[in-house]
């Protein structure tokens, strides 16, 4: 490109970067708020495999679907970064066999390679199988996309000795790119859903479980396997914990925000309220849980409404707000990762699609393009005032800040309120001549498609790349940004 395209190109995208701001920001009231960070104060690690998906087991029964002949899909993976978590779980991991004599399959009819979706909850559950080959396709997945994997066997219906077999089939394929096995899940709802006798309790499972665990470890002697992976932690992690310290390498839960679908109280209001006790009350117990064991914590399956989520809701541009926010508090919690459960054309699913029409990232896959951005980083402490609003408002206005590899300050915000813009003052106690920001826009909190991050829509490969970048001076340490209604930002602080 000669310097005077340049020139233009960049002057364009500059007015179309304010242009944006200015549409999003319009005849919305401005609040001011203050950013102190307190670059003294370090906290967690984000470590680089924190971010991840979940899938269905039964997806494995098409083989050619986690394949390296699966470009296009495994593009969005690579996007996120090396070193990301594949989980494979679910409820169909309750009906998912393993098939070592079944001829293996590879079609070269796209249409023949079906994209599963999140399970809906509906029962009986739907019989698949496992083949060698679609553990040996996943294996060249991985390869490709230099992702690891944790990897559920079925306790609902299947036996110790057949766990044992699959998962020594498993673990020699797989090799270093297998994280650890887990035993079921959400097994704290196998009475309610009646998979289990109504008596069925922890002391019932941890017999369950221990008996997997010794078939799989007579097989595997160095065996790594997490747990619970329970849809309620509750006290079930916290004992888990106590109960199996020895034996696991982490601890694991699920979180739906909200659900089913048909509640009318599965909102994007409700989303973003600043408390919801289904994860507030699980805090405690992982928290106790992770010291208690010394054991890291990953969140492994997690979004926003369970029953395969909320059309309107869980597709919107709000999931994508509400998962950045989600990982942070993650993040903030001292937790090791986190999974979004996905596939097939599932509402909150971050990727849709098929091999044959292609796959789109949803507006929640942002959330996890915006992160990716800062893996490695480590948090570190900042004080956020802010003046002339009510105190649910001021919960809307999330700030993140951290210490990138490099050493630079970044912080994300989040502004979760639609209705009111926040001017941003910030300081820190870094050299440096101005902060770049790079937006995580949309129309409007609703919009089901349009969100750009830096000005950039994902492709239908996964490719993204920063378009437009804006950039804010410092005067005597300070500088200014407006973040407009329901918007995020990541901002780095240039030398
Ligand atoms: C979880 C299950 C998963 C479902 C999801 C949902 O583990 O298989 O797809 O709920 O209901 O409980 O959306």
């Amino acid at each position: 490109m000669n310097r005077r395209k340049f020139l233009i190109d960049a002057s364009v995208s500059l007015t179309l970067a304010a242009f944006s701001r200015t549409l999003l920001a319009a005849g919305k009231p401005l609040a001011q708020a203050r950013l102190t960070v307190q670059t003294n104060h370090v906290q967690n690690a984000i470590a680089s495999d924190f971010l991840g998906f979940s899938y269905e087991s039964a997806q494995l029964a098409t083989p050619d679907f986690f394949s390296p002949m699966n470009v296009d899909f495994a593009g969005f993976f690579k996007q996120l970064g090396p070193n990301g978590v594949l989980r494979i779980g679910g409820n169909t991991s309750g009906s998912s066999f393993w098939s070592p004599e079944a001829a293996s399959s590879t079609s070269t009819n796209k249409a023949e390679v079906t994209s599963v979706g999140p399970d809906e909850g509906k029962l009986p559950l739907v019989t698949s199988h496992k083949t060698p080959q679609a553990i040996r396709n996943l294996r060249e997945f991985l390869d490709m996309t230099q992702w690891r994997c944790i990897f559920g066997l079925n306790l609902v219906s299947g036996t110790p000795e057949q766990a044992a077999e699959e998962a020594a089939a498993v673990s020699e394929i797989l090799g270093d790119r297998l994280i650890c096995f887990q035993f079921g899940n959400e097994v704290d709802n196998y009475a309610k859903k009646g998979l289990r006798p109504a008596d069925y309790d922890f002391a019932a499972y941890t017999k369950e479980w221990t008996s997997f665990y010794n078939a799989v470890s007579a097989r595997l002697p160095h065996l790594k396997v997490a747990g619970p992976d329970s849809a309620i932690t509750g006290a079930w992690v916290s004992d888990f914990a106590k109960q199996f310290a020895d034996k696991v390498m982490l601890l694991t839960t699920h979180y739906y925000a909200e659900g089913p679908p048909t509640s009318p109280a599965s909102t994007i209001e409700n989303l973003f309220s600043a408390t919801n006790p289904r994860w507030d009350d699980e805090i405690p117990n992982i928290r106790q849980a992770m010291a208690e064991s010394n054991l890291p914590y990953r969140l492994t399956e997690t979004n926003s409404c369970f029953h395969g989520g909320k059309p309107g809701v869980s597709n919107s541009f709000a999931s994508s707000l509400w998962a950045l926010d989600l990982i942070f508090q993650v993040a903030l919690l001292g937790g090791s990762g986190i999974n979004f459960h996905s596939g097939g054309y599932g509402w909150y699913s971050p990727i849709v699609g098929n091999v044959e029409n292609g796959f789109v990232a949803r507006p929640e896959y942002y959330a996890l393009l915006l992160f990716s951005q800062i893996l490695g980083g480590q948090l570190i402490q900042n004080r956020l005032d802010i003046s002339g609003v009510s105190t649910d408002e001021s919960h809307s206005l999330v700030c993140h800040t951290l210490k990138s590899p490099a050493g630079k300050l970044q912080a994300v915000i989040i502004n979760k309120n639609p209705a009111m813009n926040f001017n941003l003052t910030m300081q820190a106690n870094v050299s440096s001549g101005r902060i770049a920001i790079q937006r995580l826009i949309a129309p409007t909190l609703e919009s089901l498609s349009d969100v750009t991050f830096s000005g950039a829509p994902v492709g239908m490969s996964g490719s993204w790349r920063a378009d437009k970048v804006e950039h804010s001076k410092l005067e005597s340490g300070v500088a200014s940004c407006l973040i407009p209604a329901a918007s995020a930002a990541l901002l780095t602080w240039e030398a």
